[in-house]
C-alpha cells in the first residue's frame, strides 16, 4: 500500500468540480484517509512550492492557490502515486489525455485544477505541511478484496 497527497486547487472548488473528481479516485478502487477543506496560507504555499521559487510562474501560482478554499486530502491504494498522477493527467492540460482529469476539466497550466505529490519524497514532505499524522485514518474498506 502506497499514499499520496492531492489537494483540488481553489477553482475546482468554485466550479463545483469536488464532487466530480472525488468520484473518479473513489471508483477506481482509491481509499480517501484523510480529506478537509481549508484555505490555504501563504506560507503553507510558499513552502509546497519552494522548488518553484524564482521562476516566471511563481507569484501567480501562490496568489492562485491562497485565493480561495481548497480541498486537501491524503488517499491510499497500491502504487497509488503513480496511479492518481494518470488519472489527474500532464501539468500542462494541452498534453494530458483525453479522459484525464486535466484532460477533460482543465485549459492553462496555472489554472490545472489539482495538484498530487509525484514521488514518495514529495508527499512526504508535502502532507506534512496539511495533515498532522492523528488526522489520517486507517480503516479497512469492503471493496478492498474486489479491486
Ligand atoms: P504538477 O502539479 O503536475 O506536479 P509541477 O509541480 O511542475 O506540476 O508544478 C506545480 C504547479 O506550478 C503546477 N500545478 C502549475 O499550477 C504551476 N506550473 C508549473 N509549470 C508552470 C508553467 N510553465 N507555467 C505556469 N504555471 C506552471
Amino acid at each position: 500500500m502506497e499514499r499520496t497527497f492531492v489537494y483540488l486547487k481553489p477553482n475546482a472548488v468554485r466550479r463545483g468540480l469536488v464532487g466530480e473528481i472525488i468520484k473518479r479516485f473513489e471508483q477506481r478502487g482509491i481509499k480517501i484517509v484523510a480529506l478537509k477543506l481549508i484555505w490555504m496560507s501563504k506560507q503553507q504555499a510558499e513552502k509546497l512550492y519552494e522548488m518553484h521559487k524564482g521562476k516566471s510562474f511563481y507569484n501567480d501560482l501562490i496568489d492562485f492557490v491562497t485565493g480561495g478554499p481548497i480541498v486537501a486530502m491524503i488517499v491510499e491504494a497500491p502504487r497509488v502515486i503513480e496511479m492518481v498522477r494518470h488519472i489527474i493527467g500532464d501539468t500542462d492540460p494541452l498534453k494530458a489525455g483525453t479522459g484525464t482529469i486535466r484532460g477533460e476539466f482543465a485549459l492553462t497550466i496555472t489554472k490545472n485544477l489539482i495538484h498530487a505529490s509525484d514521488s514518495k519524497e514529495n508527499f512526504e514532505r508535502e502532507y506534512k505541511i496539511f495533515f498532522s499524522d492523528d488526522e489520517i485514518i486507517d480503516y479497512y474498506l469492503d471493496v478492498q478484496d474486489d479491486i
